[in-house]
């Protein structure tokens, strides 16, 4: 079976050891400089702390501030299967890190990306890549096996800083097996824009940094202008 198939089949799909250190080095190390505020190309609107704590929880759009990461968004390793799922061309929507930082790292309640995006169709993708070995232990990615074949799922408010929205219990999701993504620095997951998926809060003490791009496919448009923060420049990758 196919990366793609296998993606299509349970709405994810996991890359291990997609990229070696010396790929992952540099954008680890400049996600590091954006997480100890040593740069200030990332405007306030765009960060985002972890509850009565200083170090932070999510930095967003960073490839509209440092051309690296637009950079390693258009890495061949990576495009190369995320083509093969959605097609081409391919155009980055987001870029954005989960920084789950040691015994404060808040848990990311369980929802679909969609319902945050002003697009459609739903043909975008999400990878997730490990700048940590990420495990149960620090909140790794949960995914609802096969969730995105259940379309669009009812969201509410969550009250959660960095996730607005989460999910309304659904019994059709409880029924399904989740998967827990434990994965080594520089595996990569992929989703799709409908898996259900969460973490856990990280009460271990090592970091569980994530960095995501979002990928849209050739057919998607935007639909709800008024809901997109940020320019609507979505470069070819
Ligand atoms: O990194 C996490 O814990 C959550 C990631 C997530 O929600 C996403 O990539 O859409």
């Amino acid at each position: 079976m196919t990366v793609a198939e296998r993606f299509w089949r349970d709405g994810f799909v996991v890359l291990p050891g997609l990229f070696n250190e010396a790929e992952i080095a540099p954008v680890s190390d400049e996600v590091d400089r954006v997480l100890r505020r040593e740069v200030d190309y990332v405007p306030e609107r765009d960060i985002v702390l972890e509850p009565g704590s200083a170090r932070l929880r999510n930095a967003f759009r960073l490839h509209q501030y440092q051309p690296l990461f637009l950079e390693f968004a258009g890495h061949p390793a990576l495009t190369g299967i995320v083509r093969e799922i959605l097609g081409e061309p391919l155009r980055l929507y987001g870029s954005q890190v989960f920084a789950k930082p040691a015994l404060v790292g808040s848990a990311v309640p369980r929802h679909q990306d969609m319902p945050y995006w002003p697009f459609a169709p739903y043909d975008l993708l999400s990878a997730w890549i490990a700048l940590d070995h990420s495990t149960v232990a620090n909140g790794c990615v949960r995914f609802s096996v096969g969730s995105h074949r259940l379309g669009l799922l009812p969201h509410t408010a969550s009250q959660v800083v960095g996730n607005s929205l989460g999910m309304v219990p659904t019994a059709s999701v409880d029924a399904l097996p989740e998967y827990a993504a434990e994965i080594t620095r520089g595996s990569v997951v992929l989703h799709h824009s409908l898996t259900v998926h969460r973490s856990e809060a990280n009460t271990s003490e090592q970091a569980r940094r994530g960095l995501v791009y979002v990928y849209m496919g050739p057919r998607v448009e935007l639909v709800d202008p008024a809901r997109l923060k940020g320019p609507a420049k979505f470069p070819f990758v």
